[in-house]
Order: structure tokens, then C-alpha cells, then sequence
């Protein structure tokens, strides 16, 4: 018997090239959204999130961008794939190449493979998978064509964070609304869907941060595209299990870069 395609795959990060988008889905899959979670160490959370986006309807599948977790979060996951035969996908990378390039990484692969609806999520339940749903409706229903899942759109949804934490992210928020113009309150998001055509259409091999910075970038670069961005507002909890990966380098790569991606869009053309 023919074993079904695991979708594991080894690779180097940032320079892989998966395009042209001639789809290649394995014949059996039916769903038209797929979730991606990039992983480092999170043999706590791994099983639990797989299967609480298993259980959802509509049918989602799920890849997951592992870079080598030391903890062994790549083998539970394996250990998985027999029970969800073409529904549960994962990439590994050799190392910690930052959240930015697996998504990168993880949009192309999906691309590839055909999906139309493309969504990140974290895989420590900050992210409530059931608000999956209503991502996908606002963009499958409602028009959108990025769904931000957005803690800021009435006061800040955001439960167990230190408040340092929380007034971090807001202040990061409304600095990066004043410096690019976005009319978007969650600007450092990292829970959403995009349409495929978004993804399509940004070039995915010149996004220039590889930290959570690229949340902000991505969100910049449809908007001067003029894809239609509408926020869904979400309950954002921390971690219960695990530990955070932020660090203080990531937070610098923000505050300059935003400036500087300002700039450098004064002489880019975002023609569709
Ligand atoms: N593949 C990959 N995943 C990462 C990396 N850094 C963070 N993550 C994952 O990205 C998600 C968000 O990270 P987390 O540590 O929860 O950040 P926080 O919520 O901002 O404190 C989690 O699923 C992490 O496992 C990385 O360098 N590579
Ligand atoms: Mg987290």
C-alpha cells in the first residue's frame, strides 16, 4: 500500500525556492484552508493544538514549521501524522531561523500546494484555534482579504500578559500606526488568514525581517497593495506551558525597521 505523502521535508530556511505555484495537492485532501504553526520547543503544546484545530469545522489542515526543536517537538508530531493521513503537514529546518522565514517558508509550501486560505497561528494557545472559524469567514464571507485576529479593536483583549508585556505591544502598536499610516489597531498581530491571492502577490523572497517584526511588515506591504484588511476581534491569553521566545533583539529589529521600511516604500511600486 501506498504510504500517504507526510509532507516532512528537510531544509536550509530562507533561500528555498518553492515557486512556481504549480499546485501539487495530494488527491484525497479536501480542505481549502490550511493553518500554519511554527514550533521551537513546544513538546508541551504540540499534541494539544494539533488536535484542537483537527476538531474543528469546517476541516482545516494543519503544517507545521519546526526548526529542530532540541525538545523533541518534531517527533510527537510525527508520532501524529498516522492518525490524520493528509491533513497534518510539517517542515523541518535545520535551526532556529526566526518566526519571519518559517512562515515564509510555510506560505510558500502552501501556496504550492493549492490553498486558498492561509493562516498563521502561535502553538501555545495564546491563539484560541476555534477563532479560526471567523477568520475564515471574514475572508471567505466577508470579503476580506487579510483577517487580522485583533486584541486592540475595543480596549486590549489580553489575559495573563505582565503589563509591561501588555503595554509593550500596545505602544508598539500605535507607534507603528503613526509611523506607516495603517489604519489597523493589532499591527503586530500574529494571528491571522490570508487569501492566497495576498501571498501571490507580495514578493515573499524580499521580506526583509525575520523576527516577529515580520508581522508588521506583511500587514504593510497588502496594504499598500490595497487588499481589503478587516480585524476580528480576539481574547489573546498567555502561555500556561512553555516558555516565550521573545527577546529584546527582536524588539529592536521593530523600532528601526519600521522607519526604515517607511522609507524604502516612498520609492517601491505596489501595483497589482
Ligand atoms: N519555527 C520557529 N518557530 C518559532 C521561532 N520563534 C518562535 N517560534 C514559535 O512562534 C510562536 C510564538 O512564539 P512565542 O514564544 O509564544 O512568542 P510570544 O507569544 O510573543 O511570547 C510559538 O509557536 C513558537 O514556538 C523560530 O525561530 N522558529
Ligand atoms: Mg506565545
Amino acid at each position: 500500500m501506498e504510504k500517504p505523502d507526510t509532507g516532512n521535508h528537510f531544509c536550509s530556511g530562507k533561500s528555498d525556492k518553492l515557486f512556481p505555484y504549480n499546485t501539487t495537492r495530494t488527491p484525497g485532501s479536501v480542505s481549502d484552508s490550511i493553518v500554519i504553526i511554527p514550533t521551537y520547543n513546544e513538546k508541551e503544546n504540540a499534541e494539544a493544538i494539533v488536535r484542537a484545530v483537527m476538531a474543528l469545522e469546517p476541516e482545516f489542515h494543519v503544517l507545521i514549521v519546526d526548526d529542530g526543536s532540541p525538545d523533541g517537538t518534531a517527533q510527537i508530531i510525527q508520532g501524529l501524522q498516522g492518525e490524520f493521513p493528509n491533513r497534518l503537514f510539517m517542515e523541518q529546518r535545520k535551526g532556529k531561523l526566526g518566526l519571519g522565514t518559517a512562515y515564509i517558508h510555510g506560505f510558500k509550501w502552501a501556496l504550492q500546494k493549492g490553498y486558498e486560505f492561509i493562516f498563521e497561528m502561535d502553538a501555545d494557545f495564546s491563539h484560541n484555534p476555534n477563532d479560526l472559524v471567523r477568520l475564515r469567514d471574514a475572508c471567505k464571507n466577508g470579503g476580506a482579504d487579510l483577517a487580522i485576529g485583533s486584541r486592540y479593536v475595543v480596549g486590549v483583549n489580553v489575559v495573563n500578559w505582565p503589563m509591561g508585556r501588555v503595554l509593550m505591544s500596545y505602544f508598539a502598536s500605535y507607534y507603528v500606526r503613526m509611523v506607516t499610516g495603517m489604519q489597523i489597531n493589532d499591527t503586530t498581530a500574529g494571528f491571522k488568514c490570508y487569501r492566497d491571492t495576498v501571498l501571490k502577490t507580495i514578493d515573499l523572497n524580499k521580506i526583509d525581517f525575520v523576527g516577529y517584526a515580520f508581522q508588521i511588515e506583511m500587514k504593510f506591504l497588502a496594504w499598500k497593495f490595497g487588499f481589503k484588511i478587516t480585524e476580528v476581534p480576539i481574547i489573546f491569553t498567555d502561555r500556561t506551558k512553555g516558555e516565550s521566545k521573545m527577546s529584546s533583539g527582536i524588539f529592536k529589529e521593530a523600532v528601526l525597521g519600521v522607519l526604515q521600511m517607511k522609507i524604502q516604500s516612498y520609492f517601491r511600486n505596489f501595483r497589482r
